[in-house]
């Protein structure tokens, strides 16, 4: 990062919205209290109506009953593709959710080094609170659904280092809260994922395994977090890659030997005791149904950092869009590198992989269909459309599945196939099935052509078309499907 770079954080990006699209932001002014449901709860009321805003609640109170000293964010991650729009600096009157994808896959691809920077210069270290000052309960906890485990959660973005390589992960770990100094974190040792990895080695080495838990960034770090990094890449220069420059700074507990975001709202450094565990959960997850109650690893709290004034930001557990949007980076850069000719590729509830490839052969179709189902264990359903349908607007989408799709010869079934076990329509523990519907036209015979305006009258009347119509008017005209604004 250059000096005059400017630094990019949850700030900027407020200050961004607020600018550029304050009808993305809601605020709340009045005491709300995120351990009575009442955060979750406002999100839901907006659903009902349509409406995802980022919700700014300005006064919150907190697990131990007193009034948290900053202020709560959710749907800040960045919570829509319009909001990606700004977070990454495109026009807003000519990005389309495409063009956000597009942005983001550049990023994700050209990963940066952080720069180290000293304590007194980092805005995290304003308040700083170690040992038995470092109290959980002064931070506003939540509770996200009525049958979420008792007493409180907090959704971070978790760092951990790997006790090897130094290489540094970064990743959504749900946080139980056991006391004033005590967690369980949601690592699953079982699965096949870094932090299992990074775990498993620690215990095996009969070492602790320390962890930061990030709360407040820039959307570019928690998409950095969100997306599936190759292992030879560390996750912190990804990040920085994403938001264009990351400031590091040296923990509390373990120095230079463990650096954390400078620029986050609050840090929470812990270590985790390999071979202890406790019961957590049920929590509300992301597939809008409960996450089963498990055994997971306890960690302890050394200290909290936070800026002046903190923004505690909330993760919408359930319907959130964080994921969506990294997994259409992800699937796109997995299928593009086996097969080129791939338009783009959008992912919806993990399951769904909806791609639109330039088609040149019979078979085609299915070949890229198996492809996004070796890009995780969450890809159940596949659809493949032509290059002339855009996979992020599924009145398209399912206008190709209406028109291309005799379903006896274009709609196949893949049984036995391994499952993420977070799916509750599973019948059995991980293994069910998937469904691969091609929406392509054949190219094997003779197919209808869909009707077009002629190209010369388009670009014409496309280039003059504000002579025609009043650009407010036009403006003011509502856009009412979420995914593509
Ligand atoms: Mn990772």
């Amino acid at each position: 990062m250059s000096k005059d770079t400017a630094i990019v954080d949850l700030r900027s990006f407020l200050r961004d919205i607020e600018t550029k699209a304050p009808e993305e932001m809601v605020k709340i002014e009045r005491l709300v209290n995120p351990l009575d449901y009442e955060v979750n709860t406002f999100l839901e009321i907006f659903r009902r109506m349509g409406k995802y805003p980022l919700v700014k609640f300005d006064r919150v109170s907190t697990f131990n009953g007193g009034v948290f000293s900053g202020s709560m964010v959710t749907s800040a991650d960045p919570g829509s593709y319009r909001r990606a729009a700004i977070a990454f600096g495109l026009p807003l009157d000519k990005a389309h959710t495409q063009d956000v994808i597009e942005e983001l896959s550049h990023r994700a691809s050209h990963p940066l080094e952080p720069t180290v920077i000293s304590r007194a210069e980092a805005p995290v270290k304003a308040t700083v609170f170690r040992g038995e000052e470092a109290d959980l309960g002064n931070l506003p906890l939540l509770m996200h659904f009525e049958e979420d485990a008792k007493p409180g959660w907090l959704t971070p973005v978790v760092a951990l280092k790997h006790p090897d390589t130094g290489r540094y992960n970064l990743a959504y770990h749900r946080t139980m809260y056991h006391g004033p100094r005590k967690v369980t974190m949601k690592i699953s040792p079982d699965h096949h994922t870094h932090a299992a990895d990074y775990y498993n080695r620690a215990r095996e080495l009969g070492k602790t395994l320390p962890f930061a838990c990030i709360l407040g960034h820039h959307p570019g770090f928690y998409q950095g977090a969100a997306i599936r990094t190759p292992y030879a890449i560390d996750e912190y220069w990804q990040a920085a890659g994403m938001m264009g420059g990351l400031r590091l700074v040296a923990s509390e507990t373990w120095g230079d030997a463990f650096l954390v975001p400078a620029d986050s709202e609050i840090v929470i450094e812990g270590e985790i005791i390999p071979g202890e565990f406790e019961n957590e959960g049920p929590f509300g997850e992301w597939p809008a149904y409960y996450g089963a109650q498990l055994r997971q690893p306890v960690g302890y709290i050394k200290a909290i950092t936070m800026r002046k004034e903190p923004i505690f930001q909330a993760i919408w557990t359930s319907y959130h869009m964080l994921e969506d949007i990294a997994h259409s980076i992800g699937l796109q850069a997995w299928i593009k590198a086996k097969f080129p000719r791939l338009k783009a590729a959008c992912s919806l509830y993990h399951t769904w992989a909806i791609i639109s490839i330039d088609k040149k052969a019979e078979g085609e179709p299915i070949r890229v269909a198996a492809l996004a189902l070796a890009y995780g264990e969450h890809v159940k359903h596949c659809i493949i459309v032509d290059k002339d349908v855009n996979p992020y607007d599924l009145q398209e989408v399912f206008w190709a599945i209406a028109m291309r799709v005799q379903p006896d010869e274009r709609v196949q079934v893949l049984r036995n196939i391994k499952l993420g076990r977070n799916d509750p329509s599973l019948v059995h523990q991980m293994a069910g099935s998937a469904m691969i519907i091609d929406a392509t036209e054949p190219v094997d015979r003779p197919f209808q052509k869909r009707v077009a305006v002629p190209a010369r009258t388009l670009e014409r009347l496309s280039r003059d078309l504000h002579q025609y119509v009043n650009a407010k008017t036009l403006a003011a005209v509502p856009v009412r499907d979420r995914w593509t604004y």
